[in-house]
C-alpha cells in the first residue's frame, strides 16, 4: 500500500490553547495588558530533560530566538541523563541566581515538585515545557505536544501499515513518571482497541530511556512473540534502540516500527526503511511559546495555562516535504 495515505497533519491551527481556545482568545490568568515599566530582571533559565539530545537542542534554539527578539537573556542547563536526581540540584542551585522565570522539562512528574515549588515561592515564574508535574498548582503555563493525540495518531498509522493483518504489537515507554511518553503509550493502546481490534498489544515495557535496553526488549519480544507485527516507540531514544533491535534480528520492514520524534538518526532510519513512520513534534515552537508565556507572566500580562504544539506524521514518501520538522543538533 502506498504510504501517501498515511499523511495526517495535526499542524492545522498550529499552536492551540489546549483549554479549548484558539490563539488570541483570552482564557488565561493575569490582569491583561499591563502598562508597567520594563522589568528590571530580564534573565530566564531553561532546564531541559537531558544533555545533547536533538529534541531539547531544537527547543533551546526556539527559546533563544524568542528571548533575543524580546530583549531577554536565557541560559540553558541540562542533566547528563533524563534523571530527577541529576536535574533537582540544577534547579536548587538556581535559587541563588534568582532568574525572573524558569522554563523546565521536569524529568519526573512527582519528584521534581519540591524544587520547582521552592523556586516558585521565591517569586520566580515557573513555565513547563514538554513534560509536566502532576501538581498543576506550580506552573503558570505548560506547553507541550498533545501527547495522547500523538499516541492515537501512531495507533491509526500502525493500523494502516498492518492493513488488517492480525498480530501482536509491543509498546516501548521510557521511564515511569515521564508525563509525555506515558500519555503517548496510553493514547496508543486505547486507540489500537478502537481502530485495529485485530492487533493485540503485548503491553508497555520501560527502557529507562536507554537505546540499548530498547534493542534488548525488541529482540526478546521477537523470540517470545512469533506473531509480533509492530512496535510503537514513544520517543527518540526508544525508537533508535528499537531500530537497532530489528536490524540485529533481521526483521526490518517485516515488523512495522512507528517512532516518535525526528532526530537525524530516526530520519535516516525512515529513509532507509527501518522505520515505517515517525510522529514528529515541533520543539522550537514549544521553546518559543515557553519564552513568550514566561515574559507575559513577568510583565503581568495574560498567560495561557495550557498550550498544545503541532504534531505531524512523517513517512518515507512525504518526509522531504516536511523537513522543517526534522530536529537540529545545533542552533
Ligand atoms: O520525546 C521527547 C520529549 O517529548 C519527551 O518528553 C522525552 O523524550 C524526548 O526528549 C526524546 O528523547
Amino acid at each position: 500500500m502506498s504510504t501517501k495515505t498515511l499523511v495526517v497533519v495535526l499542524a492545522a491551527g498550529a499552536l492551540v490553547a489546549a483549554c479549548g481556545g484558539q490563539i488570541g482568545q483570552n482564557n488565561s490568568s493575569g490582569g491583561g495588558q499591563s502598562s508597567a515599566a520594563a522589568p528590571a530582571n530580564k534573565n530566564l533559565e531553561l532546564v531541559v530533560g537531558v544533555k545533547n539530545e536533538p529534541f531539547y537542542i531544537s527547543m533551546q534554539c526556539g527559546a533563544e530566538a524568542a528571548a533575543k527578539e524580546a530583549g531577554y537573556t536565557i541560559t540553558t542547563q541540562a542533566p547528563d541523563k533524563f534523571d530527577p536526581t541529576l536535574q533537582a540540584p540544577i534547579v536548587t542551585a538556581l535559587g541563588a541566581k534568582k532568574p525572573a522565570a524558569l522554563l523546565i522539562a521536569p524529568t519526573d512528574d512527582k519528584t521534581m515538585a519540591p524544587q520547582m515549588k521552592q523556586i516558585k515561592d521565591m517569586g520566580v515564574k515557573v513555565i513547563e515545557v514538554d513534560t509536566a508535574l502532576q501538581d498543576t498548582s506550580v506552573a503558570a503555563s505548560s506547553i507541550s505536544s498533545d501527547n495522547t493525540q500523538g499516541g492515537q495518531l501512531a495507533a491509526q498509522t500502525m493500523a494502516k501499515l498492518t492493513s488488517g493483518k492480525s498480530g501482536s504489537v509491543l509498546v516501548l515507554d521510557t521511564k515511569a513518571g515521564t508525563s509525555t511518553t506515558a500519555a503517548r503509550a496510553k493514547g496508543f493502546e486505547e486507540e489500537l482497541k478502537k481502530s485495529a481490534p485485530n492487533l493485540k498489544s503485548i503491553g508497555v515495557q520501560f527502557t529507562e530511556n536507554e537505546p540499548s535496553v530498547a534493542a534488548q526488549k525488541v529482540t526478546a519480544a521477537i523470540s517470545s512473540t512469533p506473531d509480533l507485527i509492530g512496535v510503537f516507540a514513544t520517543n527518540l531514544n526508544t525508537g533508535e534502540g528499537a531500530a537497532t533491535g530489528l536490524r540485529s534480528a533481521g526483521k526490518v520492514g517485516q515488523v512495522q516500527l512507528v517512532g516518535f520524534d525526528a532526530s537525524p538518526s530516526e530520519v535516516e532510519g525512515l529513509r532507509a526503511g527501518a522505520f515505517q513512520a515517525l510522529i514528529a513534534q515541533d520543539p522550537a515552537t514549544i521553546g518559543k511559546a515557553g519564552v513568550q508565556q514566561a515574559i507575559a507572566a513577568i510583565e503581568g500580562k495574560s498567560v495561557q495555562r495550557n498550550i498544545s504544539a503541532p504534531l505531524v506524521a512523517l513517512t518515507k514518501d512525504d518526509m522531504d516535504q516536511k523537513a522543517e520538522f526534522f530536529y537540529k543538533t545545533k542552533c
